[in-house]
């Protein structure tokens, strides 16, 4: 067994896909945290991105878990280039089913400042009641 995903803390890394850049193993799930600093946001840039479309999937979550918003569900090659959090934590899901694994993916993230809140005008979404 593999081990996958995980909690990533620190201000910069990498995310792979399991066994990147052979094929990912089919009935995965790996889920990955990442959290920075307070007042930061995280930008994810995709510097490689093969999953078979219509079957595997990559869910990115705004926020720590699954419960929260989700910003996508992407799949084949359809992935941005790049995505910028609006908080200072993303929840990614992985996930293949019975069969055909592909590339899978390459993915940086690196924490950012965030200029709403040096602007001090984020103050009104900070206030907002987390749901879920
Ligand atoms: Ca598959």
């Amino acid at each position: 067994m593999t081990a996958c995903g995980g909690n990533l803390t620190g201000p910069a890394g990498v995310i792979l896909s399991p066994n990147y850049p052979q094929a990912y193993p089919p009935g995965k799930e790996c889920d990955w945290r990442i959290k920075v600093n307070p007042d930061f946001v995280i930008a994810l840039i995709f510097k490689s991105f093969n999953m078979e479309p219509s079957y595997d999937f990559l869910h990115i979550y705004e926020g720590e878990d699954s419960n929260s918003p989700l910003i996508g569900s992407f799949q084949g090659t359809q992935a941005p280039e790049r995505i910028e959090s609006s908080g200072d934590s993303l929840f990614l899901a992985f996930r293949s089913d019975a069969s055909v694994g592909m590339s899978g993916f390459a993915i940086e993230y690196k924490e950012e400042a965030n200029f709403k809140i040096q602007q001090g005008i984020e103050k009104e979404a900070e206030d907002k009641p987390i749901s879920g």
